[in-house]
C-alpha cells in the first residue's frame, strides 16, 4: 500500500469515527516507516479537522464527535510515544492541562503530540485540572511553560484566576505562560497577562520556542 493511500485511509478512518481501524492503520504506517509527524499532520489531523467542518456545518452532531474523538485519541495514542523518542533536543519543559470545569481534549491532545513532536517534554494533567492542580504540579517539575486549555467561554476565568494564584505565589518570574484553546484570543491573553496565545497546534509549537527562544 502506498504512503498516501495508508494516510488517506487513516484520515477517513478518524472522520468516519473508525477507532479500531484508525489505530491499526496507524501501526500500519509506522510499520511502513513513515515519519510519526507526517503521519499526524497528514492521516490523523486532517481527519479530525475535517470532522470540526462538518460539525459547524451540522451535518455532524455531538456523537459522531464522540466517535470521531476516540479514532483520534486511539491513533494518536500509537504515534504519541515514536514523536517523543524521536525529538531530538530537548526545547523545554511544558506543564500542560484543561482548566476546571472543561472536559475538552482534542486540541489538547493535538497540541501535546505536536509539542512533544518539536523537542519538549510535556507532562499532561489531563482534563479539568483545578487550580490547585496546576500550582502544584509547577512548584513540583519546575516547568519552562505552563500551558492552559480552555475550550469554552464559561470556563475561561479559570486562566485569569490561575493568573492571579501564580502571582501570589511568587512563581510568575519563574515561568511562561501559553493560553489556547476555541474561546482564547491574543488580546485576552493580554488581558489576563499571559506570555503567548497558540492559535493551533503548529501555532503553538512556533510560540513556545519563541518563548523559549529556540528555533
Ligand atoms: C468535540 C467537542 C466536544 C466533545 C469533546 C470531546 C473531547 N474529548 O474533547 C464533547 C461532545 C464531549 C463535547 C462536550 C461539550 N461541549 Co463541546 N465541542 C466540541 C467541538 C465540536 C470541537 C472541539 C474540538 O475538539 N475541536 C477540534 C480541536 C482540534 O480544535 P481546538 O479545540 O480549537 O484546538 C486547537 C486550538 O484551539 C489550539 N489549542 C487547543 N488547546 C490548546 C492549548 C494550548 C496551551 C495552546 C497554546 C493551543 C491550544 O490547538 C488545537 C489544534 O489546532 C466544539 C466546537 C468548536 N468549534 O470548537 C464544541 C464546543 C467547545 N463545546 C461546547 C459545549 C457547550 C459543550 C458542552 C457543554 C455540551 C453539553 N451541553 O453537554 C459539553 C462540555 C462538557 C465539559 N464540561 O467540558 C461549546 C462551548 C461554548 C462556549 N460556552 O464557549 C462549543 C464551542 C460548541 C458550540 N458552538 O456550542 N464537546
Amino acid at each position: 500500500m502506498s504512503v498516501s493511500s495508508t494516510l488517506d485511509k487513516l484520515k477517513k478512518a478518524v472522520l468516519e469515527g473508525d477507532d479500531e481501524i484508525a489505530q491499526g492503520l496507524a501501526k500500519k504506517a509506522l510499520k511502513e516507516k513513515i515519519e510519526p509527524l507526517k503521519v499526524v499532520n497528514e492521516g490523523i489531523v486532517p481527519g479530525i479537522q475535517e470532522a470540526g467542518e462538518l460539525w459547524k456545518q451540522n451535518v455532524y452532531f455531538h456523537t459522531d464527535i464522540i466517535l470521531c474523538a476516540e479514532a483520534f485519541r486511539l491513533a494518536m495514542e500509537v504515534i504519541e510515544p515514536k514523536l517523543s523518542a524521536g525529538a531530538l533536543a530537548k526545547s523545554g519543559k511544558i506543564v500542560i492541562g484543561t482548566v476546571a470545569g472543561d472536559m475538552h481534549n482534542l486540541g489538547k491532545i493535538m497540541v501535546n503530540a505536536t509539542l512533544r513532536g518539536g523537542g519538549f517534554e510535556v507532562i499532561d494533567l489531563g482534563e479539568d485540572v483545578s487550580q490547585d492542580a496546576f500550582i502544584q504540579k509547577v512548584k513540583e517539575v519546575n516547568p519552562n511553560i505552563l500551558g492552559l486549555g480552555c475550550y469554552m467561554s464559561t470556563t475561561m476565568l479559570e486562566m485569569k484566576e490561575i493568573m492571579s494564584r501564580l502571582n501570589n505565589e511568587g512563581l510568575r518570574d519563574k515561568i511562561k505562560v501559553m493560553i489556547g484553546g476555541v474561546p482564547c484570543t491574543q488580546e485576552y491573553a493580554n488581558e489576563i497577562g499571559a506570555d503567548a496565545w497558540g492559535k493551533d497546534a503548529f501555532d503553538a509549537v512556533e510560540k513556545a520556542k519563541k518563548l523559549m527562544g529556540v528555533s
